[in-house]
């Protein structure tokens, strides 16, 4: 069964003003469906691989087939990534955390605007493309940032939320302004799927996406 494209939950608009609609549809149709595509290319060379979900196979990179195992870790983990990217947004999203993240958010970082200042800090340090990340280990939260497509799953962690800070998420209405574009992004988190999401890790989930594929 071939990797594919999930749908956006919402419209391509539905985002706006925070994320615009062109930014929108090119980065899912296109960035996300060229991630898909080339890995479905990388696997087919590899048939007994065929059964594997995106995050098996960006939990073990070293058991990949050295041939294909750089396309793995970008187009494997760039789907991973936009999966749970388009899901933890949504249209009249943001406010505060509420539920058991909000807790684990702030007996670790004290407040949730302190964890929002680290969170954007390190967002904007990430020198050129990657992703900044709530994630967890241990039964703990931190924030991680991971260059190009690369995932905590690969490290063992859990990505409870992360945001993209590829210029090809912000470029087009936020240029070379990726602060200002970390700040609004806020605007449209889905607090009630980032819940999910911890609910899974601290239930003991190896890693998320398993036991929330089709959500
Ligand atoms: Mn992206």
């Amino acid at each position: 069964m071939a990797h594919e494209l999930p749908p956006l939950p919402y419209d391509y608009a539905a985002l706006e003003p925070v994320i615009d609609k062109q930014t929108m549809t090119l980065h899912h149709d296109m960035h996300h469906g060229a991630y898909v595509k080339n890995l479905n290319a990388a696997i087919e060379k590899h048939p007994e691989l065929a059964s594997k979900s995106a995050e098996d196979l960006i939990r073990d990179l070293n058991s990949i087939p050295e041939d294909i195992r750089a396309a793995v870790r970008n187009n494997g983990g760039g789907h991973v990534n936009h999966s749970m990217f388009w899901k933890i947004m949504k249209p009249k999203g943001g406010g505060d955390p509420n539920g058991p993240v909000a807790d684990a958010i702030k007996k670790t970082f004290g407040s949730f605007k302190d964890f929002q200042t680290k969170f954007n800090d390190a967002g904007v340090k990430q020198f050129g493309s990657g992703w900044v990340w709530l994630a967890g280990a241990k039964g703990d939260v931190h924030i991680m940032s991971t260059p190009n497509q690369d995932s905590p799953i690969s490290v063992g962690h859990f990505p409870i939320f992360g945001n993209d800070v590829w210029e090809h998420a912000y470029y087009l209405k936020y240029n070379n302004r990726r602060p200002e574009y970390l700040a609004a992004w806020w605007n449209v988190i889905n607090w009630d799927e980032v819940n999910a999401r911890y609910e899974a890790y601290k239930s003991g989930k190896s890693v998320a996406e398993p036991a929330l594929a089709g959500r």
